[in-house]
């Protein structure tokens, strides 16, 4: 079915603590600077600017064990979620630009405030599955998943920053899609928990038709509910997406990652996503900085309804063949 979306929220996160490259915290203007707005304005809803969130900065944030900056992440999560679950709870379709990938801890807790049966669909190179025993790097950015789940809560130490959160979301509820980059830690819990995950290789095998097909049915055949889409900018290969912190060969081709964020819209129960990982001080040139972050604004746009068949509900059919 058609969404009849009604409004979307952009609410932009400044952040990039998760992770230690400079750079990712200016995901939102270049963004928006590709033209998002104006992209989104075109369709049959209304575009609401949030504006960015303006985290505090905390200068004294001891790693715990080897969790780098918890207090930092833990407390622009918390602002987050609270933005994210106010407007969601507004009725606006929301869209979070990031920063790096640690802010979906809040977006997504945010979302689940409001829709406790939301499902999670998260394209990207990487699980972001890690506990703080298994991460090899320290950063929370590898491990957002690992907080959201019920399954992995004993797993979880109290870190500091993060008292104001619970988990919130079952492993069944999950469906991993573009995975190549994946720790023997996070592949031990992926397996012994039974998430349901599409390395690049499966869309190698079964094609990206088959996996989106497998995928709407794990999560939605027993019950239509709301979808939080978590869009890592480096599930797509490097040679489209360079400009990010982490890039993995053998990623999404443009029509792979279109066809993931089309037949998401077609559903019609998207009801918040994340764009996250663009990071303009690493590309190479200008170029490869655009290059990235206009594809972030397709992938939004898409997923929000545009389509290459060029059909959109915003145009009267009948009036426009007369
Ligand atoms: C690795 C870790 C990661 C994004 C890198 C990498 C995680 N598994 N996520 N880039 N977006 O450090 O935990
Ligand atoms: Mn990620
Ligand atoms: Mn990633
Ligand atoms: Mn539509």
């Amino acid at each position: 079915q058609q969404s009849r979306a009604q409004s979307v929220a952009v609410l932009g996160a400044p952040f990039s603590r998760g992770q230690r490259r400079r750079g990712v915290e200016h995901g939102p203007k270049v963004i928006r600077d590709a033209g998002l707005i104006e992209r989104l304005s075109g369709f049959d809803y209304s575009v609401h600017d949030f504006g960015d969130l303006d985290f505090h900065h905390f200068e004294k944030d001891e790693p715990y064990m080897d969790v780098k900056s918890p207090r930092n992440v833990g407390a622009a999560n918390k602002m987050l979620s609270g933005a994210v679950s106010r407007a969601v709870g507004a009725g606006h379709t929301l869209v979070m630009l990031g920063g790096d990938h640690s802010l979906a801890i809040g977006s997504v807790g945010g979302h689940a405030q409001q829709s406790p049966d939301l499902c999670l669909i998260w394209v990207d190179a990487h699980a972001d599955i890690n506990t703080p025993m298994t991460s090899p790097s320290g950063n929370l950015h590898g491990l957002p998943v690992a907080f959201m789940l019920k399954e992995l809560q004993d797993k979880m130490p109290d870190i500091p920053g993060f008292s104001w959160m619970k988990p919130f979301l079952s492993s069944r509820d999950l469906v991993y899609i573009g995975l190549r980059d994946v720790d023997p830690g996070e592949y031990h819990i992926l397996k012994n928990l039974g998430i349901q995950y599409f390395t690049m290789r499966d869309i190698d095998r079964l094609g990206i038709q088959r996996v989106m097909e497998v995928t709407f049915d794990h999560l939605l055949a027993r019950k239509q509910r709301p979808i939080h889409l978590s869009f890592d900018i480096d599930a797509f290969d490097p040679s489209l997406a360079p400009a990010t912190g982490t890039p993995v060969n053998g990623g999404l081709t443009y029509r792979e990652g279109i066809y993931i964020t089309e037949e998401i819209h077609n559903t019609g129960l998207l009801s918040a996503m994340d764009l996250v990982e663009v990071n303009p001080m690493l590309g190479a040139s200008r170029e490869a900085v655009e290059a990235t972050a206009s594809l972030a604004v397709d992938v939004i746009a898409s997923s929000l309804g545009q389509t290459r068949e060029g059909a959109h509900p915003s145009i009267d059919v009948n009036s426009a063949v007369k």
